[in-house]
């Protein structure tokens, strides 16, 4: 039987898996539900018509939404590295290699399945530089009779998607992505009538319906939240894992390079190149994470040592991000070390939260917000970005090791990027958008939505406090605290003003100051403030001159 060639829906956008509740429940049953929906299994043999299914560089997963609706029998997949994408910021050189060797991989995966694969490469004469132009240039040279996509996970992407189907003149069916844990109408279904948008909450519902560290309805353990047992201060001479190296292929070679002739001028070390390229290399990371850096990922979460860049963390989000690994499976993997004795409950939790909780909510916060959440700036912040943030030239040390790390690795952890560059930019007033901007691009994992909640909402404030309930803003001595960096410093972090103090302490109380309107009034920043009213007027002062001289020097 013939499936008709009619437009699947009013815009051209159909939701096959858009039904309300939690991915994990439906998932296996989704695909076949989905596809009864709206096809009985030969629409692409339709009148000898081929359907293309699009894959973006971040949809690297066999189970994707249209793979699952499409037959390799009568269908075209495209994937295409252009310059749009490498450029709509300026990526660093280790995450432009990463993404094209992973497509290019995957590529090879799906031939490997039995998929025809178009592959258009960068250097391709013909490549037109954008995901619209050469979705257009394929319906035009192939004999496409519709388009079947997955939604792309990013706004300014999927816009671009909403205007195919009028541009191509076939049908284009855009299917939702079902690798999340919540769906977007989930996450909308939750927030709905909420004042607060707090992620606990939220991370407590996907508990109960994912079963995940769940004893019947009880959390394991009986609490939802180790924190306490958790983020423990550094400790020097600790045995810290290897993370898990890979070493470069031909396909990955002939990458590096691509990316060294053409993005010459671009932030980043390109090589050592380390990242795992394929679906084996991110399972073997894994599995390395699990045994060797699970146990202490608790105890060490918020810890900074100079020379340890990874410490236990599981340098996993590059590849989860890109579709290399399930969300759902490494929470449950993390799960059953637990289960099997091999990793404290207190350090299983703080994982599944981050991924289960914060992962979640903040693609939930993104597609709850967008388009407007991109233009929020709350706090009024103007200043340009500093230009060590590329350089790395600054005598602060924390600064200086952060930007050195991330220039080397497209790699830092959450508390080196919240606490120190984050912070740094949010006591000096930095405008959020170009502080948004330069973590899309320096960061492996780096797409917008995830790095746009996190920067904009949880870093700068920006979006005054819809993803937390107070600014993420400290003195040195947090910083002082929870790394050795300090020790290695020209400023003293003990010293509060003047010319050899810690710009942290003085920026820090006049952000505050500066602030004072918006924040005045946050419930949680009560004690703060009654300490700064304490301060002798003298010190207020000395607060204000030092951070205008130093905050003139940036520019
Ligand atoms: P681990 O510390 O080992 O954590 C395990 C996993 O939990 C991560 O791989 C990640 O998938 C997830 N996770 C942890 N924290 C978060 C979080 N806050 N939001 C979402 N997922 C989280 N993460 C990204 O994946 N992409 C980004 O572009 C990104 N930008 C960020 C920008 C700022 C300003 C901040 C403060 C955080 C940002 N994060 C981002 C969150 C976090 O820093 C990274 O997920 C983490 O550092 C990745 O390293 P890891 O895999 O070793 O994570
Ligand atoms: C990040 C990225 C880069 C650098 N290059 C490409 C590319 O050339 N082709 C492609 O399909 N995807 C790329 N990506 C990932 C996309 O930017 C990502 O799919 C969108 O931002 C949607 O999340
Ligand atoms: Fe950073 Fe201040 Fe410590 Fe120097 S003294 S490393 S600027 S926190």
């Amino acid at each position: 039987m013939l499936a008709p060639l009619a437009p699947l829906g009013p815009v051209g956008v159909r939701r096959m898996f858009g039904k309300t509740g939690c991915s994990v429940t439906g998932r296996s049953g989704r695909a076949q539900g989905g596809l009864s929906d709206w096809d009985d299994g030969t629409m692409c043999s339709a009148m000898q018509l081929m359907t293309l299914v699009p894959i973006l560089g971040d949809q690297l997963s066999p189970g994707l939404s249209a793979l699952r609706a499409a037959d390799p029998g009568s269908c075209v997949v495209l994937m295409a590295e252009v310059a749009e994408e490498a450029g709509y910021v300026a990526h660093h050189r280790k995450k432009l290699a990463f993404v094209f060797s992973a497509m290019r991989h995957f590529a090879q995966e799906l031939r490997g399945l039995g998929w025809r694969v178009e592959y258009v490469t960068l250097d391709d004469p013909a490549n037109s530089g954008s995901l619209s132009g050469e979705v257009a240039r394929a319906v035009a040279r192939l004999s496409i009779g519709r388009v079947v996509a997955t939604m792309a996970a990013e706004w300014r992407v999927l816009d671009a998607m909403r205007g195919w189907e009028a541009a191509l003149g076939v049908p284009v069916a855009l299917l939702e992505d079902g690798r999340f844990v919540c769906s977007e109408a989930r996450f909308a279904a939750w927030a709905r009538g909420k004042k607060q948008l707090r992620m606990e909450f939220f991370y407590r519902e996907m508990r109960r319906e994912t079963g995940l560290l769940m004893e019947g309805e009880e959390p394991a353990g009986g609490q939802w939240n180790f924190d306490a047992e958790n983020r423990k201060p550094p400790k020097k001479g600790v045995a810290v894992p290897e993370v898990a190296r890979f070493a470069p292929d031909a396909v990955t070679e002939a990458v590096l390079a691509l990316v060294e002739r053409r993005f010459a001028d671009r932030f980043g070390d390109i090589r050592p190149f380390w990242f795992g390229v394929t679906r084996g290399d991110a399972e073997a990371a894994l599995a390395r994470f699990l045994r060797a850096g699970l146990p202490r990922f608790g105890d060490f979460q918020d810890a900074m040592l100079r020379g340890e860049k990874f410490l236990f963390h599981a340098v996993i989000a590059q590849y989860l991000n890109c579709g290399l690994l399930d969300p759902l499976a490494v929470c449950r993997a993390a799960e059953a070390e637990w289960r099997a004795g091999r990793a404290p409950l207190a350090a299983v939790e703080g994982f599944v939260r981050q991924i289960l909780g914060w992962r979640e909510y903040v693609r939930g916060i993104y597609w709850l917000k967008m388009p407007e959440y991109l233009e929020q700036n709350a706090l009024g912040a103007v200043r340009d970005l500093p230009g060590f943030y590329w350089s790395g030239e600054t005598a602060m040390a924390c600064v200086a090791a952060v930007v050195k790390q991330t220039r080397e690795e497209a790699y830092a952890h959450h508390i080196q990027r919240l606490m120190v560059t984050g912070n740094f930019a949010l006591l000096a007033g930095v405008d959020p958008k170009q502080v948004h901007e330069w973590y899309l691009a320096v960061y492996a994992d780096a797409y917008e939505w995830v790095e746009l909640p996190n920067t904009l909402g949880m870093s700068q404030f920006a979006d005054g406090g819809v993803l937390a309930s107070k600014p993420y803003a400290a003195s040195g001595a947090y910083i002082d605290r929870m790394s050795d960096y300090c020790g290695g410093c020209r400023f003293d972090v003990k010293v509060k003003n003047g010319a050899g103090a810690c710009p942290f302490n003085y920026l820090y109380w006049d952000f505050l100051a500066r602030n004072r309107g918006v924040l005045g009034r946050n419930p949680r920043l009560g004690p703060v403030w009654r300490t700064y009213d304490g301060l002798p007027e003298a010190r207020k002062a000395a607060i204000a001159a030092d951070a205008a001289g130093f905050l003139a020097g940036l520019a």
